[in-house]
């Protein structure tokens, strides 16, 4: 069983909490896609989807699933997103696909949030994976000197410009011990727009992919 075959059975256990004839919100990256093709595959009745990316509206729109505008759709009943990091609390760590913003405001907008993911995603403490931030281009610097002053190490994300027309700082170096502090923290940094600590919403739902079936963390 290789890391792409847990995100495919982790994508799949995640149908079954799909109801018919509602509205869904769909996240981003390739666990993601994993769970849009299976969707598209049961050929379910959905009003439709609310997307947290171009990528993923151009996935949903290839099955010929309706993307809904999030303001249209109002709160949502299930939002399926993966995930980079995840803890034992179901705080994860998100945005390597870069979409962490508008990942952000539909888990946010979501009843209930279910993360997808193969086994190798859990982790006793957040950080091993840099900690994707969005920032507003003209406050690269200044925000870069405030995270190496709270003891990170920023690197530019090279030719990326996210969907809202920011850029990304990877932050190293960070060993996340209190995930709600620090995502409060460097929300607080001025040009700041979203963090990739996702504790103050966790996921609702962990399902854990791996050559022994799927594992439920809640
Ligand atoms: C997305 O899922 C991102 O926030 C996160 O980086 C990504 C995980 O990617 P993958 O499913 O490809 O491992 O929500």
């Amino acid at each position: 069983m290789n890391q792409t075959d847990g995100k495919r059975l982790a994508a799949e256990a995640a149908l079954k909490y799909v109801e018919e004839d509602t509205i869904i919100g769909v996240g981003t990256g390739s666990t993601v896609d994993k769970f849009i093709d299976a969707l598209a595959e049961m050929r379910m009745k959905l009003r439709g989807a609310v997307s947290s990316s171009e990528a993923s509206t151009q996935r949903l729109r290839k099955h010929g699933i309706d993307v809904v505008d999030l303001n249209s759709a109002g709160r949502l009943d299930l939002y399926v997103d993966g995930a980079d990091e995840s803890n034992r609390f179901l705080q994860l760590i998100k945005g390597g696909g870069g979409a962490l913003t508008r990942e952000k405001i539909v888990a946010s907008a979501s009843e209930r949030f279910i993360c997808i993911a193969d086994e190798s995603k859990l982790v006793d403490v957040l950080g091993e994976f840099p900690l994707p931030i969005e920032v507003i281009p003209m406050a690269r610097s200044t925000v870069a000197r405030e995270l190496v002053r709270i003891g990170g190490r920023p690197e530019l994300r090279q030719n990326f410009t996210t969907d809202n027309g920011n850029i990304i700082l990877d932050v190293h170096g960070l060993s996340i011990t209190e995930p709600l502090k620090l995502e409060q923290e460097i929300n607080n940094i001025p040009g700041v727009v979203t963090n990739g600590i996702f504790a103050l919403r966790p996921a609702d739902l962990l399902l854990l992919g791996s050559s022994s079936g799927v594992r439920k963390v809640e």
